[in-house]
Protein backbone atom coordinates (compact mmCIF):
# COMPACT_ATOMS: atom_id res chain seq x y z
CA UNK A 1 0.00 0.00 0.00
CA UNK A 2 1.06 3.53 -0.77
CA UNK A 3 1.92 5.92 1.66
CA UNK A 4 -1.05 8.62 -0.02
CA UNK A 5 -3.33 5.47 0.80
CA UNK A 6 -2.44 4.89 3.93
CA UNK A 7 -2.84 8.39 4.98
CA UNK A 8 -6.07 8.91 3.05
CA UNK A 9 -7.31 5.81 5.02
CA UNK A 10 -6.37 7.07 7.79
CA UNK A 11 -7.94 9.91 7.79
CA UNK A 12 -11.52 8.13 6.97
CA UNK A 13 -10.96 6.30 9.96
CA UNK A 14 -10.43 9.50 11.89
CA UNK A 15 -6.98 8.62 12.87
CA UNK A 16 -3.91 10.95 13.09
CA UNK A 17 -2.46 9.82 9.65
CA UNK A 18 1.46 10.23 11.45
CA UNK A 19 0.69 7.95 14.26
CA UNK A 20 -0.21 4.77 11.95
CA UNK A 21 1.48 1.73 11.36
CA UNK A 22 1.20 -0.80 8.47
CA UNK A 23 2.25 -4.21 8.67
CA UNK A 24 1.35 -6.44 5.83
CA UNK A 25 -0.24 -9.87 6.26
CA UNK A 26 1.01 -12.55 3.65
CA UNK A 27 -1.66 -15.43 3.94
CA UNK A 28 -4.95 -15.53 1.56
CA UNK A 29 -4.28 -15.89 -2.11
CA UNK A 30 -6.23 -13.16 -3.42
CA UNK A 31 -6.84 -10.12 -1.45
CA UNK A 32 -4.24 -8.22 -0.14
CA UNK A 33 -4.27 -7.53 3.48
CA UNK A 34 -2.73 -5.39 6.29
CA UNK A 35 -2.88 -4.32 9.52
CA UNK A 36 -3.40 -0.65 10.41
CA UNK A 37 -2.08 0.18 13.99
CA UNK A 38 -2.75 3.60 15.50
CA UNK A 39 -1.47 3.23 19.34
CA UNK A 40 -3.75 0.90 20.70
CA UNK A 41 -6.52 1.03 18.05
CA UNK A 42 -6.31 -2.04 15.50
CA UNK A 43 -7.99 -2.75 11.85
CA UNK A 44 -7.64 -4.84 9.59
CA UNK A 45 -7.93 -3.29 6.03
CA UNK A 46 -8.21 -4.76 2.46
CA UNK A 47 -7.69 -4.27 -1.21
CA UNK A 48 -10.09 -6.64 -3.28
CA UNK A 49 -8.96 -8.19 -5.74
CA UNK A 50 -11.18 -7.20 -8.75
CA UNK A 51 -9.76 -9.42 -11.14
CA UNK A 52 -11.73 -12.75 -8.61
CA UNK A 53 -13.99 -10.38 -7.48
CA UNK A 54 -15.95 -8.43 -10.55
CA UNK A 55 -18.63 -6.72 -7.84
CA UNK A 56 -17.13 -5.87 -4.52
CA UNK A 57 -20.04 -3.66 -3.97
CA UNK A 58 -22.70 -7.05 -3.94
CA UNK A 59 -19.41 -8.93 -1.62
CA UNK A 60 -19.74 -6.33 0.65
CA UNK A 61 -23.30 -6.45 0.99
CA UNK A 62 -23.84 -10.43 1.29
CA UNK A 63 -21.07 -9.93 4.24
CA UNK A 64 -22.81 -7.52 6.09
CA UNK A 65 -26.21 -9.25 5.84
CA UNK A 66 -24.62 -12.35 7.42
CA UNK A 67 -23.06 -9.84 9.86
CA UNK A 68 -26.24 -8.61 10.95
CA UNK A 69 -27.78 -12.12 11.04
CA UNK A 70 -24.76 -13.21 13.52
CA UNK A 71 -25.07 -10.13 15.22
CA UNK A 72 -29.03 -10.98 15.96
CA UNK A 73 -27.93 -14.46 17.28
CA UNK A 74 -25.16 -13.32 19.10
CA UNK A 75 -27.70 -11.14 20.70
CA UNK A 76 -29.85 -13.98 21.99
CA UNK A 77 -27.03 -15.92 23.24
CA UNK A 78 -26.72 -18.21 20.28
CA UNK A 79 -23.84 -17.53 18.60
CA UNK A 80 -20.85 -17.94 21.08
CA UNK A 81 -17.91 -16.81 18.39
CA UNK A 82 -16.66 -13.32 17.98
CA UNK A 83 -17.68 -11.48 14.30
CA UNK A 84 -16.14 -9.95 11.45
CA UNK A 85 -17.73 -6.55 10.93
CA UNK A 86 -16.87 -3.57 8.43
CA UNK A 87 -15.83 -1.03 9.54
CA UNK A 88 -17.91 2.43 8.38
CA UNK A 89 -15.42 5.51 7.19
CA UNK A 90 -16.32 8.82 8.20
CA UNK A 91 -17.38 9.48 4.44
CA UNK A 92 -20.30 6.99 5.36
CA UNK A 93 -18.94 4.04 3.29
CA UNK A 94 -17.63 0.38 4.05
CA UNK A 95 -16.08 0.23 0.41
CA UNK A 96 -13.67 2.84 -0.42
CA UNK A 97 -12.26 3.67 -4.49
CA UNK A 98 -8.53 4.87 -4.20
CA UNK A 99 -6.83 5.07 -7.52
CA UNK A 100 -9.98 2.93 -8.91
CA UNK A 101 -9.15 0.16 -6.56
CA UNK A 102 -11.28 -0.85 -3.82
CA UNK A 103 -10.42 -0.88 0.20
CA UNK A 104 -12.54 -1.98 2.72
CA UNK A 105 -11.45 -2.03 7.00
CA UNK A 106 -12.36 -4.65 9.50
CA UNK A 107 -12.06 -4.85 12.59
CA UNK A 108 -9.03 -6.78 13.89
CA UNK A 109 -9.90 -9.53 16.03
CA UNK A 110 -7.69 -9.03 19.05
CA UNK A 111 -5.66 -12.08 20.59
CA UNK A 112 -6.13 -14.45 17.50
CA UNK A 113 -4.00 -16.71 15.28
CA UNK A 114 -4.58 -18.41 12.32
CA UNK A 115 -2.52 -21.54 11.14
CA UNK A 116 -1.94 -23.03 7.84
CA UNK A 117 -1.77 -26.43 8.54
CA UNK A 118 -3.68 -28.14 11.75
CA UNK A 119 -1.50 -29.46 14.64
CA UNK A 120 -3.42 -32.03 16.69
CA UNK A 121 -6.74 -33.48 17.03
CA UNK A 122 -7.91 -30.28 19.55
CA UNK A 123 -7.05 -27.60 16.45
CA UNK A 124 -9.21 -29.64 13.82
CA UNK A 125 -12.19 -29.86 16.60
CA UNK A 126 -12.23 -26.29 17.71
CA UNK A 127 -12.46 -25.33 14.04
CA UNK A 128 -15.06 -27.80 12.60
CA UNK A 129 -17.16 -27.02 15.75
CA UNK A 130 -16.93 -22.87 14.92
CA UNK A 131 -17.68 -23.65 11.05
CA UNK A 132 -21.12 -25.76 11.98
CA UNK A 133 -21.65 -23.33 14.17
CA UNK A 134 -21.15 -21.06 11.94
CA UNK A 135 -23.37 -22.96 9.14
CA UNK A 136 -25.72 -23.78 11.59
CA UNK A 137 -26.70 -20.43 13.00
CA UNK A 138 -27.19 -19.00 9.02
CA UNK A 139 -29.70 -22.25 8.86
CA UNK A 140 -32.68 -20.00 8.67
CA UNK A 141 -30.74 -17.00 7.04
CA UNK A 142 -32.79 -16.18 3.59
CA UNK A 143 -30.42 -17.36 0.85
CA UNK A 144 -32.29 -15.05 -1.95
CA UNK A 145 -31.10 -12.29 -0.46
CA UNK A 146 -27.73 -12.93 -1.44
CA UNK A 147 -25.59 -12.04 -4.96
CA UNK A 148 -23.83 -14.83 -6.82
CA UNK A 149 -20.34 -13.00 -5.70
CA UNK A 150 -18.72 -15.90 -8.66
CA UNK A 151 -20.70 -18.06 -10.76
CA UNK A 152 -20.14 -21.38 -10.43
CA UNK A 153 -17.61 -20.89 -7.84
CA UNK A 154 -17.69 -25.17 -6.94
CA UNK A 155 -19.61 -26.39 -10.30
CA UNK A 156 -16.96 -28.78 -11.15
CA UNK A 157 -18.19 -29.14 -14.45
CA UNK A 158 -17.38 -25.76 -15.35
CA UNK A 159 -14.32 -25.90 -13.81
CA UNK A 160 -13.16 -28.62 -15.98
CA UNK A 161 -14.42 -26.42 -18.83
CA UNK A 162 -11.84 -23.66 -17.76
CA UNK A 163 -9.11 -26.62 -17.83
CA UNK A 164 -10.11 -27.73 -21.49
CA UNK A 165 -10.27 -23.17 -22.07
CA UNK A 166 -6.59 -23.00 -20.56
CA UNK A 167 -5.42 -25.74 -22.29
CA UNK A 168 -6.51 -24.51 -25.89
CA UNK A 169 -4.30 -21.21 -25.06
CA UNK A 170 -1.40 -21.88 -22.79
CA UNK A 171 2.02 -22.14 -24.11
CA UNK A 172 3.39 -25.52 -24.85
CA UNK A 173 6.41 -25.55 -22.65
CA UNK A 174 3.86 -25.62 -19.51
CA UNK A 175 1.34 -27.39 -20.99
CA UNK A 176 3.73 -30.49 -21.26
CA UNK A 177 4.74 -30.05 -17.65
CA UNK A 178 1.23 -30.65 -16.13
CA UNK A 179 0.05 -33.57 -19.17
CA UNK A 180 -0.08 -36.52 -16.89
CA UNK A 181 -1.91 -34.51 -13.99
CA UNK A 182 -4.40 -33.14 -16.40
CA UNK A 183 -5.19 -36.65 -18.27
CA UNK A 184 -5.78 -37.78 -14.38
CA UNK A 185 -7.84 -35.26 -13.85
CA UNK A 186 -9.57 -35.62 -16.85
CA UNK A 187 -10.27 -39.57 -15.75
CA UNK A 188 -11.91 -38.78 -12.93
CA UNK A 189 -14.71 -36.93 -14.09
CA UNK A 190 -17.04 -39.12 -12.70
CA UNK A 191 -17.25 -37.45 -9.61
CA UNK A 192 -19.56 -34.89 -11.33
CA UNK A 193 -22.58 -37.92 -12.11
CA UNK A 194 -22.00 -38.72 -8.71
CA UNK A 195 -23.13 -35.18 -7.38
CA UNK A 196 -25.88 -35.04 -9.97
CA UNK A 197 -27.24 -38.08 -8.58
CA UNK A 198 -27.23 -37.16 -5.02
CA UNK A 199 -27.69 -33.49 -5.07
CA UNK A 200 -31.34 -33.40 -5.61
CA UNK A 201 -32.01 -35.12 -2.23
CA UNK A 202 -29.70 -31.90 -0.86
CA UNK A 203 -31.48 -29.15 0.78
CA UNK A 204 -29.33 -25.77 -0.47
CA UNK A 205 -27.95 -23.98 2.77
CA UNK A 206 -25.67 -21.17 3.18
CA UNK A 207 -22.29 -22.19 2.81
CA UNK A 208 -18.91 -20.19 3.95
CA UNK A 209 -17.54 -22.17 0.54
CA UNK A 210 -13.80 -20.94 1.92
CA UNK A 211 -13.25 -23.15 4.83
CA UNK A 212 -9.60 -23.60 4.33
CA UNK A 213 -8.11 -23.75 7.73
CA UNK A 214 -6.43 -20.60 7.68
CA UNK A 215 -9.97 -18.80 7.31
CA UNK A 216 -10.30 -19.44 11.17
CA UNK A 217 -9.30 -17.03 14.02
CA UNK A 218 -7.57 -19.02 17.42
CA UNK A 219 -7.83 -17.79 20.64
CA UNK A 220 -3.75 -16.96 21.51
CA UNK A 221 -4.97 -17.08 25.23
CA UNK A 222 -7.35 -20.59 25.05
CA UNK A 223 -7.06 -22.01 21.70
CA UNK A 224 -10.44 -22.54 21.25
CA UNK A 225 -12.06 -21.19 17.58
CA UNK A 226 -12.58 -17.76 18.13
CA UNK A 227 -14.10 -16.33 14.63
CA UNK A 228 -14.98 -17.33 11.15
CA UNK A 229 -12.95 -14.90 8.62
CA UNK A 230 -13.13 -14.44 5.07
CA UNK A 231 -16.91 -14.42 4.09
CA UNK A 232 -16.27 -13.38 0.56
CA UNK A 233 -17.67 -16.65 -0.74
CA UNK A 234 -20.48 -16.74 1.23
CA UNK A 235 -23.20 -18.21 -0.87
CA UNK A 236 -26.38 -20.69 -1.17
CA UNK A 237 -24.70 -24.03 -2.03
CA UNK A 238 -24.50 -27.52 -0.69
CA UNK A 239 -22.44 -28.55 2.88
CA UNK A 240 -20.52 -31.16 1.64
CA UNK A 241 -18.31 -28.33 -0.11
CA UNK A 242 -17.88 -26.90 3.25
CA UNK A 243 -17.09 -30.22 4.50
CA UNK A 244 -14.68 -31.06 1.92
CA UNK A 245 -12.76 -28.34 1.90
CA UNK A 246 -12.12 -28.88 5.58
CA UNK A 247 -11.24 -32.80 4.98
CA UNK A 248 -8.25 -30.87 2.32
CA UNK A 249 -7.05 -28.17 4.46
CA UNK A 250 -6.97 -29.95 8.25
CA UNK A 251 -6.14 -33.43 7.36
CA UNK A 252 -2.90 -33.06 5.34
CA UNK A 253 0.18 -32.82 7.39
CA UNK A 254 1.65 -30.71 4.71
CA UNK A 255 0.65 -27.20 3.75
CA UNK A 256 -0.76 -26.99 0.32
CA UNK A 257 1.86 -26.06 -1.58
CA UNK A 258 4.47 -29.10 -0.38
CA UNK A 259 6.18 -30.49 -2.42
CA UNK A 260 7.37 -33.68 -0.22
CA UNK A 261 4.15 -35.82 -1.54
CA UNK A 262 4.92 -38.59 0.74
CA UNK A 263 3.24 -37.33 3.54
CA UNK A 264 0.24 -35.71 2.15
CA UNK A 265 -1.53 -38.03 3.39
CA UNK A 266 -5.28 -38.00 5.51
CA UNK A 267 -4.77 -38.19 9.08
CA UNK A 268 -7.09 -40.49 10.73
CA UNK A 269 -7.11 -38.94 14.05
CA UNK A 270 -7.69 -35.54 12.50
CA UNK A 271 -10.42 -36.62 10.10
CA UNK A 272 -12.28 -37.88 13.98
CA UNK A 273 -11.84 -34.72 15.60
CA UNK A 274 -13.25 -32.83 12.30
CA UNK A 275 -16.19 -34.98 12.04
CA UNK A 276 -16.90 -34.81 15.47
CA UNK A 277 -16.93 -30.93 15.54
CA UNK A 278 -18.68 -30.29 12.70
CA UNK A 279 -21.54 -32.52 13.21
CA UNK A 280 -22.10 -31.62 16.68
CA UNK A 281 -24.01 -28.31 15.44
CA UNK A 282 -25.09 -29.36 12.40
CA UNK A 283 -26.31 -33.19 12.86
CA UNK A 284 -29.45 -32.16 14.44
CA UNK A 285 -30.24 -30.27 10.83
CA UNK A 286 -28.97 -32.78 8.53
CA UNK A 287 -30.98 -36.26 6.60
CA UNK A 288 -28.63 -39.53 6.46
CA UNK A 289 -28.40 -38.68 2.90
CA UNK A 290 -26.95 -35.32 3.77
CA UNK A 291 -24.73 -36.78 6.28
CA UNK A 292 -23.22 -39.06 3.88
CA UNK A 293 -22.88 -36.98 1.14
CA UNK A 294 -20.18 -35.10 2.96
CA UNK A 295 -17.87 -37.83 1.64
CA UNK A 296 -17.98 -36.71 -1.87
CA UNK A 297 -16.94 -33.21 -1.18
CA UNK A 298 -13.97 -34.65 0.47
CA UNK A 299 -13.03 -36.35 -2.53
CA UNK A 300 -14.28 -33.23 -4.79
CA UNK A 301 -12.64 -30.21 -2.98
CA UNK A 302 -9.04 -31.77 -4.10
CA UNK A 303 -9.69 -32.69 -7.15
CA UNK A 304 -11.77 -29.52 -8.03
CA UNK A 305 -8.60 -27.81 -6.54
CA UNK A 306 -6.25 -29.55 -8.72
CA UNK A 307 -8.00 -28.58 -11.83
CA UNK A 308 -8.09 -25.00 -10.74
CA UNK A 309 -4.24 -24.75 -9.81
CA UNK A 310 -3.31 -26.24 -13.37
CA UNK A 311 -5.78 -24.11 -14.57
CA UNK A 312 -4.23 -20.86 -13.53
CA UNK A 313 -0.60 -22.66 -14.08
CA UNK A 314 -1.56 -22.91 -17.50
CA UNK A 315 -2.77 -18.83 -17.66
CA UNK A 316 0.37 -18.44 -16.34
CA UNK A 317 -0.74 -17.71 -12.64
CA UNK A 318 -3.59 -14.70 -12.88
CA UNK A 319 -5.73 -15.72 -9.98
CA UNK A 320 -3.81 -17.06 -7.48
CA UNK A 321 -1.25 -15.17 -5.79
CA UNK A 322 2.22 -17.15 -6.54
CA UNK A 323 5.72 -16.70 -4.97
CA UNK A 324 7.63 -18.71 -7.70
CA UNK A 325 7.25 -20.03 -11.37
CA UNK A 326 6.24 -23.84 -10.68
CA UNK A 327 3.96 -22.84 -7.38
CA UNK A 328 0.36 -23.56 -8.72
CA UNK A 329 2.02 -26.83 -10.37
CA UNK A 330 3.14 -27.59 -6.88
CA UNK A 331 -0.08 -26.62 -5.63
CA UNK A 332 -2.27 -28.46 -8.12
CA UNK A 333 0.49 -31.87 -7.43
CA UNK A 334 -0.29 -31.61 -3.92
CA UNK A 335 -4.45 -31.93 -4.16
CA UNK A 336 -3.49 -34.84 -6.73
CA UNK A 337 -1.66 -36.75 -4.22
CA UNK A 338 -4.34 -35.68 -1.59
CA UNK A 339 -7.10 -37.02 -4.15
CA UNK A 340 -5.75 -40.16 -4.14
CA UNK A 341 -4.79 -40.83 -0.47
CA UNK A 342 -8.89 -39.89 0.10
CA UNK A 343 -9.90 -42.47 -2.29
CA UNK A 344 -7.47 -45.29 -0.77
CA UNK A 345 -8.69 -44.52 2.41
CA UNK A 346 -12.68 -43.98 2.24
CA UNK A 347 -13.70 -47.26 3.78
CA UNK A 348 -12.76 -45.56 7.03
CA UNK A 349 -13.08 -42.66 6.36
CA UNK A 350 -16.47 -43.51 5.48
CA UNK A 351 -17.41 -45.44 8.89
CA UNK A 352 -16.16 -42.39 11.08
CA UNK A 353 -18.44 -40.36 9.23
CA UNK A 354 -21.76 -42.33 9.61
CA UNK A 355 -20.93 -44.08 13.08
P1 LIG B 1 -7.95 -13.70 1.56
O1 LIG B 1 -9.33 -13.45 1.00
O2 LIG B 1 -6.87 -13.17 0.71
O3 LIG B 1 -7.78 -15.15 1.91
P2 LIG B 1 -8.49 -13.21 4.37
O4 LIG B 1 -9.73 -12.40 4.61
O5 LIG B 1 -8.61 -14.67 4.60
O6 LIG B 1 -7.90 -12.88 2.92
O7 LIG B 1 -7.36 -12.61 5.31
C1 LIG B 1 -6.00 -13.02 5.22
C2 LIG B 1 -5.43 -13.26 6.63
O8 LIG B 1 -5.53 -12.05 7.40
C3 LIG B 1 -6.18 -14.31 7.46
O9 LIG B 1 -5.73 -15.64 7.20
C4 LIG B 1 -5.89 -13.85 8.89
O10 LIG B 1 -4.63 -14.33 9.32
C5 LIG B 1 -5.82 -12.33 8.77
N1 LIG B 1 -7.12 -11.69 9.10
C6 LIG B 1 -8.12 -11.42 8.22
N2 LIG B 1 -9.16 -10.81 8.82
C7 LIG B 1 -8.82 -10.67 10.12
C8 LIG B 1 -9.47 -10.08 11.27
N3 LIG B 1 -10.68 -9.50 11.16
N4 LIG B 1 -8.81 -10.09 12.45
C9 LIG B 1 -7.57 -10.65 12.54
N5 LIG B 1 -6.90 -11.21 11.50
C10 LIG B 1 -7.51 -11.22 10.30
C1 LIG C 1 -8.50 -19.02 -2.14
O1 LIG C 1 -8.77 -16.44 -0.31
P1 LIG C 1 -8.29 -17.73 0.21
O2 LIG C 1 -6.82 -17.88 0.19
O3 LIG C 1 -8.92 -17.99 1.57
C2 LIG C 1 -9.73 -19.29 -3.01
C3 LIG C 1 -10.39 -20.59 -2.54
C4 LIG C 1 -9.39 -21.73 -2.66
C5 LIG C 1 -8.15 -21.40 -1.84
C6 LIG C 1 -7.08 -22.44 -2.03
C7 LIG C 1 -12.16 -16.55 -3.83
O4 LIG C 1 -8.91 -18.85 -0.80
O5 LIG C 1 -11.51 -20.87 -3.39
O6 LIG C 1 -9.97 -22.92 -2.18
O7 LIG C 1 -7.60 -20.12 -2.23
N1 LIG C 1 -10.67 -18.18 -2.92
C8 LIG C 1 -11.25 -17.70 -4.03
O8 LIG C 1 -6.12 -22.29 -1.05
O9 LIG C 1 -11.05 -18.17 -5.14
MG1 LIG D 1 -8.67 -16.35 3.32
Amino acid sequence: MNTTVQNTLSKLLKLNPESTQLSTISSGHINSTWLLTHFDQRFIVQKLNTHVFKHPAQLVSNAQLIEQHLNTKQQQNNYPLDIVKHINTCNNEYLTMLNEEPYRVLNFIEHSYSEDVVKNPAQAHQAALAFGTFASALHDFDTTTLHTVIDDFHNLTMRFEQLNTAMTNSNKSRLNRCKNDIEYCLSQLHLVSELKTIAQHLPVRVCHNDTKINNMLYCSKTHKAKAVIDLDTCMPGFLLYDFGDMVRTFCSAEAEDSTSLDKVIIRKEIFEALVKGYLAPLQPLMSNTEQSSLLLGAKIMPLMLSVRFLTDYLNNDVYFKTTHAEHNLERAQNQLALYKNILSNESWMYKILMQ
